[in-house]
């Protein structure tokens, strides 16, 4: 009996041909899978993987190391990642010019801009350091957490160890303020903190409260100093081995993607300060804006020298139709 029956099972497979070869695709990003970024990836595999009938299988892993994932990406040894535009300035210098503090005005600036042709610009700018800028996602509005006092204006944060991204725009932002910028990667964070080796650090609610943050830092103040966009970076062989319709489920699956991260950034910022709140933080809401800003105009000053002053005012400039 059982002879026959993989006699048959046999033949059918034969008569089959070749099982239809299934291509991975690794997304890499530093957060829980329960986050902004989390939605988006799975978003993304949902939409492609429906739309490519199987052929290809999405794979979403954390790495808290985005410099590290990009270079993995870069080489090839995984598809793509998301990532903040945090240590991506570092491979496409233009993208630094996103980063310069309190530049948007609000998160309809912001998705408006990189949702234009001023984005698709910086996105093109990716393929000369061997990457694929594949669509803009979201972070969120940065703000400053630590654990030694409440922060209310620009001179209670003199003296404070912060802890940076590794991005030049803003270590120069926070040594303008009197603060002692610490670059690092994600992933070393939390011990950092844990250690006092900074007493602060800066993210948006979502990032915050995704990490627990509030476990290693007392004090949260709303500065909104800067928005953080995310975006997804993709090997470019992958796409070019893609046939055109492949490529264009994926860009189609990619804005799926962005839509679910940008509204579960909206709603964890809508609830995240509560949820803070309740888990012990204490939260300074009220910021005087014009006094950090009025704080950061030397270092304004060198962005409009080093950076792209042509794109800063166009960015500025912006406005919806
Ligand atoms: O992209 O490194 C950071 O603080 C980033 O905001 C985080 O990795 C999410």
């Amino acid at each position: 009996m059982f002879r026959r029956t993989a006699l048959a099972a046999g033949l059918t497979a034969l008569l089959a041909g070749p099982a239809a070869a299934q291509t991975q695709i690794t997304i890499q990003h530093p957060l829980p899978l329960n986050s902004h970024y989390g939605a988006g990836a799975t978003a993304l595999k949902e939409a492609f993987e429906r739309a490519a009938g199987n052929r290809y299988r999405v794979v979403i892993q954390r790495n808290d190391n985005e410099r590290e994932a990009i270079e993995s990406v870069q080489i090839g040894t995984i598809e793509c990642v998301i990532t903040s535009t945090g240590p991506v300035g570092n491979f496409v210098p233009d993208t630094r010019n996103l980063d310069v503090p309190f530049l948007f005005r609000d998160s309809a600036h912001a998705r408006g801009v990189l949702d234009g042709p001023i984005g698709q610009e910086l996105l093109g700018r990716f393929n000369a350091r061997g990457l694929a800028g594949v669509a803009w996602m979201e972070n969120g509005f940065r703000h400053l957490t630590n654990s030694r006092r409440e922060v209310n204006n620009p001179a209670d944060i003199r003296g404070l160890k912060v802890r940076t991204m590794e991005n030049q725009v803003h270590m120069r932002a926070f040594s303008t303020l009197g603060a002692l910028p610490t670059p690092m990667a994600f992933s070393e964070l939390v011990p950092a903190l844990q250690q006092g080796t900074v007493d602060g650090q800066e993210n948006p609610i979502p990032v915050i409260v995704a990490n627990n943050l509030n476990q290693v830092q007392r004090f949260l103040t709303l500065t909104s100093h800067v928005y953080s966009p995310a975006v997804l970076i993709c090997n470019p062989a992958l796409l070019a081995r893609m046939s055109a319709a492949d490529r264009a489920a994926f860009q189609e699956a990619a804005r799926a993607g962005v839509a679910a991260n940008r509204a579960r950034v909206t709603a964890d910022e809508e609830s995240g300060v509560e949820e803070l709140r309740r888990r012990g933080m204490t939260v300074v809401t009220t910021v005087n804006t014009a006094a950090f800003q009025e704080a950061l105009a030397p270092a304004f000053a060198e962005y409009e020298r080093t950076l792209n002053a042509a794109l800063l005012r166009r960015i500025r400039d912006w406005q919806p139709n």
